[in-house]
């Protein structure tokens, strides 16, 4: 059973979320999701997300290719977080391309095209207009 693990603040779910969760779960068996918290997310956005942590973890853990949801504490706990789930694979997207490749000695890190034209900030501005 290959357990593939990636993570992120998932904030007004969009396509691109769910082709990146797509194509994770394509490279193994099972797909585990780190939610990153609250705070966390607004260290890494500049803004309080539009939904709490528990919606945001509750959405990812409907979706059928999502095995499990964890909640994502900060970004150093990377090592702690696949050792846990035991993931073989680490995938993220390519905004963060090099970020983690620190961890290859743990497992495989794939980085991932994003999905162009669609950001969570430009539909949060979209609907302010
Ligand atoms: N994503 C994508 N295409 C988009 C938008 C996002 O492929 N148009 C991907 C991101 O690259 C990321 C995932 O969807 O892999 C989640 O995106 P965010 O919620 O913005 O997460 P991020 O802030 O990148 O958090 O520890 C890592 C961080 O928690 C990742």
């Amino acid at each position: 059973m290959k357990t593939v693990i990636t993570f992120g603040t998932f904030d007004v779910l969009h396509v691109g979320h769910l082709r990146i969760l797509e194509r994770a779960l394509a490279l193994g068996d099972r797909l585990v999701v780190g939610v990153s918290t609250d705070e966390l997310s607004a260290e890494k956005k500049q803004r309080t997300p539009i939904y709490p942590l528990h919606e945001r973890m509750r959405l990812i853990k409907a979706l059928r290719m999502v095995d499990d949801v964890f909640v994502e504490e900060s970004l150093e706990r990377k090592r702690d977080y696949i050792l846990e789930h035991s993931a073989a694979v680490f995938v993220i997207g390519d905004d963060w391309a090099g970020k983690f490749d620190a961890l290859r000695d743990l497992c495989e890190v794939v980085y991932l095209p994003r999905t162009p034209g669609i950001s969570t900030t430009a539909t949060i501005e979209k609907i302010r207009d």
